[in-house]
C-alpha cells in the first residue's frame, strides 16, 4: 500500500509516496561551508551558508525514521583532474584553483578534507553517495540508474547552493521526469538574492521545475507515523 503524504507547498500541495521518494542532500561539503575551499576561492562568503545545516540534519533524521532512500551528492574531481574542464579550472583565484592545495587539502579534489561532507550530515553507512563532476547531479554519475533500481518518482532536494547545484539537478531531474521538492530553508547560497530568485523560479508558472515548502511543512509529512509510539 502506498504511504502517501500531502505536503503543502508552492504553488500547489504536492501529494509523495514515501517508497517512491528520495531526499537529495547536494554538495553539503567542507569545500563550499568552511573557509579555505573551493568556495572561498571563489570570492564568496562562505558563512552565508550555515544556516542551512540544521533543516538538512532534521530533513536527514526524518528521512531515515520514515526509511526513505537517502542521496548525498559531492562535486569534486580526479587527483589528476582528467574530469575538471580547463574552463572550469581556470576560474576562481590564481592561487587557489580546483586542485591546489589549501588548508582542507587539495581544492574540490576528491579524497581531500575538504571534499568530505560536513561531519553533521556524515552519510551513514548504506546511504547512497553520489560523486559527480559538475553541478548537475545526473551528469556523469550513475545517479539515474540508482533511483531507476528502486522506483523512484519524487525528490525532496535540499544543499547547496541554491541557484547552481540545486538548481541545475533539479532542472536535470525535472527533464527525466522527477516531481522535485526544494526544501527552502534547507537550501542555502551565497547570494541571498539568487536564494529567493531560485526558489522564486522553480515555483513560478505553475511549477515550471517543482515545489517549494519549508522544512516545517516537509519535516511532519515525512516523520513515520507508524512508529512504536502508535502501536503500542
Ligand atoms: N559556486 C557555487 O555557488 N556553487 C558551486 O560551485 N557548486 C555547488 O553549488 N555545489
Amino acid at each position: 500500500m502506498p504511504r502517501t503524504r500531502t505536503i503543502p507547498a508552492e504553488p500547489g500541495p504536492l501529494t509523495i509516496d514515501l517508497d517512491a521518494t528520495a531526499l537529495v542532500i547536494i554538495d553539503m561539503q567542507r569545500d563550499f561551508l568552511e573557509p579555505g575551499g573551493f568556495g572561498e576561492s571563489l570570492g564568496n562568503d562562505v558563512s552565508l551558508l550555515a544556516a542551512a545545516v540544521p533543516p538538512c540534519r532534521a530533513l536527514l533524521a526524518a528521512a531515515r525514521a520514515a526509511g526513505l532512500l537517502v542521496v548525498h551528492t559531492r562535486e569534486g574531481h580526479a587527483p589528476d583532474l582528467s574530469d575538471a574542464p580547463p574552463a572550469k579550472v581556470a576560474r576562481g583565484a590564481p592561487r587557489a584553483r580546483i586542485g591546489d592545495p589549501g588548508p582542507m587539502g587539495r581544492i574540490l579534489i576528491r579524497g581531500e578534507a575538504g571534499h568530505d561532507i560536513v561531519p553533521d550530515l556524515a552519510p551513514a553507512p548504506g546511504e547512497i553517495v553520489i560523486d559527480k563532476p559538475g553541478k548537475g547531479a545526473f551528469y556523469a554519475t550513475g545517479l539515474a540508474a540508482v533511483l531507476a533500481e528502486r522506483g523512484i518518482a519524487s525528490l525532496i532536494v535540499c544543499g547547496v547552493t541554491t541557484e547552481v547545484c540545486v538548481h541545475t539537478t533539479v532542472r536535470e531531474a525535472n527533464d527525466r521526469g522527477y516531481r522535485c521538492l526544494v526544501v527552502s530553508d534547507a537550501c542555502g547560497s551565497y547570494f541571498p538574492a539568487f536564494h529567493e530568485a531560485g526558489l522564486a523560479m522553480i515555483a513560478a508558472q505553475g511549477g515550471i521545475f517543482g515545489w517549494v515548502a519549508p522544512s516545517a511543512a516537509v519535516l511532519p509529512a515525512v516523520a513515520p507515523v507508524d512508529g512504536p509510539s502508535r502501536a503500542a
